[in-house]
């Protein structure tokens, strides 16, 4: 692909929207969303304005991690319908405009794939070397790296005497990108599904298949340094980017964990040699203090501006990143980073048009545009994520935390916050099922649903739709560079959009209480007009460079040079 067929790609101006099909919405009584269900909302979808769907894993699965776990890739899982099912969402889809993107889980596969199942305990199957085994050391585990849900990366095969590698459960095997034939099989595997007319693909934790090779210890981390961003990873990508992804004219997002600002450069370069563009997560360690997840924690505002400003900034012209707060492995922003009572809706604006304005790609997640929060879980018996059951037993049961504070935790930081039912409307269960959920719906379902909020031309979901619509209207959005214009404010995150013809300014406040902020004044206020506000009456203190914001208040201005 050429740069200038890099630059003008579609998706530089669309806005994608993730949904975790489980939770999305179950066409019968099962309790379990399916893609019948999805079919059924792609006119919603439609109205709210989405160019395209971003799929999390729907291939056959023991579901241990909710399809991260994959045992069959050419195969579409029953518990969400058939293939048939999916030639028909993909089909109407297509109808709609919507394009649809897959999830490629190629880090590793569930144990009970069939390569898994015949390397296991058999040192001669063709499939062994597909995998990544090692002989005990000192009579334990090969070395220290821990999983990224708990406890040691290694399972042992008892028939063999040797250890696996899994950086996740120990029911996902890490597959070993060393060996040509795994990475053949990959290609084919992104092929059945480019052939069928998919448009693209997020791959997930992409950035973790290639593994340092002398599988040392680690003396002072987990092991994430001897794989994360690992020696040969942009060779492997460029290889599949040039088999596979450019013959078909693929987008692709690939899911980065713990990555730098550097790789991040390689993997999305604007001569389209690997991939489209990258998910990091930094941002959303703003309330992890000393990088520690598991704690309940403020989150640090002017944190959050730097590492912004280091990423706008430096994609720039480089690379191309996706923007977004929200996916199924995070707690629902509003209740995270804005007040999801009494300002529910004018934070939940407030912080869509933060990212939104940014450059990149803004990915929605289900629920998002109506302003979904954490359902507020009192029982351990509600989780059922595999990575907060882990971590409940691990840090209440050999670590010594209390119940009630561990609930509290999970109530923060579970990935469950944002895997509960999608809320359609006030009817039982939010018109999600019409059988018990296998995820408990939150409570403020009958105020907080798509239904209400479709017809309430002030709800937040007009809000998103509005920001979807400015991205193809106006082309500073996408092609300007970024100036955070007060770094150290406490409360205020303003930033400039700048082209040759325009100059974009998003001003946010960030906290529920009133505030000021005075913007530099070589800026033509007198010029600005009012694009979107979370609040009326915005026009009379528009032009002056003191501005005075309201809780949660945002405002896009536009100057036209
Ligand atoms: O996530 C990768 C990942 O890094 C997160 O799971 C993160 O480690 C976790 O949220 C810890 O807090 C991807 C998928 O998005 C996730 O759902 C899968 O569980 C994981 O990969 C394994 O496939």
């Amino acid at each position: 692909m050429t740069t200038t067929n890099q630059e003008m790609s579609w998706w530089k101006t669309a806005t994608i929207y993730q949904i975790y099909p489980k939770s999305f919405c179950d066409s019968g009584d099962k309790g379990t969303g399916d893609l019948q269900g999805i079919i059924s909302k792609l006119d919603y979808l439609q109205h709210l304005g989405v160019d395209a769907i971003w799929l999390t894993p729907v291939y056959q699965s023991p579901m241990v991690d909710n399809g991260y776990d994959i045992s069959d890739y050419y195969a579409i899982n029953p518990e969400f319908g058939t293939m048939a099912d999916f030639d028909a969402l993909l089909t109407q889809a297509h109808e709609r405009g919507i394009r649809v993107i897959m999830d490629i889980v190629v880090n590793h596969t569930s144990t009970e794939h069939h390569w898994f199942q015949s390397a296991l305990g058999d040192k001669n199957s063709p499939y062994r070397d597909y995998y990544i085994w090692k002989d005990p050391l000192d009579g334990g585990v090969p070395n220290n790296w821990q999983s990224k849900f708990g406890g040691s990366a290694w399972a042992l095969d008892e028939n063999t005497g040797q250890y696996y590698l899994h950086l996740f459960a120990k029911e996902q095997a890490d597959l070993n990108w060393e060996n040509p034939g795994v990475r053949e099989e990959v290609k084919q595997v992104i092929r059945f599904w480019a052939e069928k007319g998919v448009d693209g693909f997020r791959l997930d934790v992409i950035n973790l298949i290639s593994k340092q090779q002398d599988f040392c210890s680690d003396d002072i981390g987990d092991g994430r340094r001897f794989y994360t961003d690992g020696p040969r990873v942009h060779e492997y990508l460029q290889e599949i980017s040039a088999e596979v992804f450019q013959q078909y004219g693929s987008v692709t997002v690939g899911e980065m964990s713990s990555t730098t600002l550097e790789h991040c450069q390689r993997y999305s370069s604007l001569d389209g040699k690997e991939l489209s563009m990258v998910f990091n997560f930094h941002h959303l360690k703003v309330d992890y203090p000393n990088g520690e997840k598991w704690t309940k924690a403020p989150f640090d505002f002017l944190q959050l501006k730097q590492i912004f400003n280091h990423w706008q900034t430096g994609l720039n012209g480089k690379g191309w990143g996706a923007i977004f707060w929200c996916n199924h492995d995070q707690p629902r922003i509003v209740s995270r980073l804005g007040d999801d009572q009494r300002y529910r809706v004018e934070s939940a604006k407030m912080l869509a048009a933060s990212v939104h304005m940014l450059q990149g790609t803004p990915y929605v997640y289900q629920g998002e545009e109506i302003g979904m929060t954490n359902p507020g879980y009192r029982h351990i018996e509600q989780y059922r994520d595999v990575e907060s059951t882990n971590m409940y037993q691990i840090m209440v049961q050999q670590q010594g935390v209390s119940h009630e504070e561990m609930m509290a935790i999970l109530a923060q930081k579970s990935r469950d916050n944002s895997r509960t039912p999608m809320q359609w409307d006030g009817s039982e269960n939010a018109g999600f099922t019409r059988g018990k959920p296998w995820l408990d719906v939150a409570s403020n379902y009958p105020e907080v649903n798509a239904q209400a909020a479709v017809a309430d031309l002030g709800s937040v979901f007009y809000f998103y739709k509005r920001l979807i619509e400015l991205r193809k209207q106006v082309a500073v959005i996408t092609d300007g560079d970024y100036l955070d214009l007060l770094p150290e404010h406490k409360q205020v995150f303003a930033y400039l959009r700048r082209n040759a013809k325009q100059q974009l300014i998003c001003i946010n406040n960030y906290y529920g209480v009133d505030t000021e902020c005075v913007l530099p004044s070589d800026l033509a206020m007198q010029q600005a007009k009012c694009l979107l506000s979370n609040y009326q009456n915005v026009a009379s203190a528009m032009a002056s460079h003191h501005q005075i914001l309201r809780p949660y208040e945002t405002r896009i201005l536009l100057i036209e040079c």
